[in-house]
């Protein structure tokens, strides 16, 4: 009787902190979000990734952003606020993993939640570091974390993690994978386990892990992901993996229809920018670039993981 109560009060706070969050939520596409461009750096190197653009894992690539300071994201937060009254969330994508800059991410959260209280606040990482920071993110009221895992077999994860850099170690040519994909299973437990819903991104990237979608499904849904959400890879100039072909999207739907015998499956992704504003059919970035809290623009770290 017990375990059914508590079940119920579960599936009631996930309907409750779901109902205005436009990306796992499909009704809910009415509301708007903002992404503050707080964290410039990154703490591994995925194949796919060409830094001097945005975090490809919630990005389409080819657009770059601002980088603004806590305080310059809190100002910036203010002035959107004022303007869109439909704004509900505020997430952190990048352009590098919010976690490899938690110094940032930590205090702009603060910063913003502290000014509005009511806002949800929305991270997504590479999950690394999760395991390190799930305490602290759920204590900051953090409420939606989104892990991107493109793999749960290291010898697959090799050929999409070039280097990972951990605890002051550098792993390169792919023998980072296990320690981040462990990290990764971990973190998505923690942050279940904790109350807060986790969504898992998963880059389909064919003749790499097309092949290997439904394990990841799978692990997500084992360890508590409230939904998965598969993306088709684009292919970046630069990059390793520049001459695979982009994923179509009858593949990406085909996938995610058969993923949804798992689990729930997200098909509104609109794979947007680390800076993006608005209702996620309707970015209006672009109206707030010249806005009065305009960030001077930090320059991004070098194209290289950091650690
Ligand atoms: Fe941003 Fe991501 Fe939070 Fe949404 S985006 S941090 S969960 S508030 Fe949304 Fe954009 Fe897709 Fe991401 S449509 S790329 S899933
Ligand atoms: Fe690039 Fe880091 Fe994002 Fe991978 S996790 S796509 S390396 S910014």
């Amino acid at each position: 009787m017990k375990q059914n109560t508590n079940k119920l009060e579960l599936e009631q706070r996930i309907l409750r902190s779901i109902a205005e969050h436009p990306c796992y939520n499909a009704r809910a596409h009415q509301y708007a979000r903002m992404h503050v461009p707080v964290a410039p750096s990154c703490n591994i190197q995925c194949n796919y990734c060409n830094r001097k653009f945005d975090c490809m894992n919630e990005s389409r690539p080819g657009v770059t952003s601002d980088v603004l300071t806590p305080n310059q994201a809190l100002e910036k937060f203010k002035y959107v606020r004022g303007k869109l009254d439909n704004l509900r969330v505020v997430g952190i994508a990048g352009p590098g993993d919010p976690l490899a800059e938690f110094v940032n991410t930590k205090e702009t959260i603060k910063l913003i939640r502290d000014y509005d209280p009511n806002i949800t606040a929305c991270l997504s990482t590479n999950g690394l570091l999760l395991p390190q920071y799930a305490e602290e993110i759920i204590d900051m009221g953090v409420k939606h974390v989104t892990v991107t895992m493109n793999a749960v077999d290291p010898k697959i994860g090799k050929g999409i993690y070039d280097v990972v850099n951990y605890n002051g170690e550098r792993f390169e040519n792919g023998t980072g994978a296990e320690v981040l994909m462990e990290n990764q299973i971990k973190g998505i437990r923690r942050i279940a386990n904790s109350g807060a819903i986790c969504k898992v991104n998963i880059v389909m990237i064919k003749g790499i892990n097309d092949h290997h979608i439904e394990d990841i499904v799978k692990t997500a849904k084992d360890n508590g992901a409230f939904i998965t959400n598969i993306m088709p890879l684009i292919p970046v100039q630069g990059t390793p993996f520049e001459q695979i072909p982009a994923t179509e999207q009858e593949e990406v739907h085909s996938m995610r229809m058969k993923c949804g015998e798992i689990m729930q499956q997200m098909h509104h992704c609109r794979q947007c920018r680390a800076d993006a504003i608005g209702q996620l059919d309707n970015d209006v970035s672009v109206e707030f670039r010249n806005s009065p809290c305009k960030a001077e623009p930090i320059k991004k770290k070098e194209d290289k993981a950091v650690g």
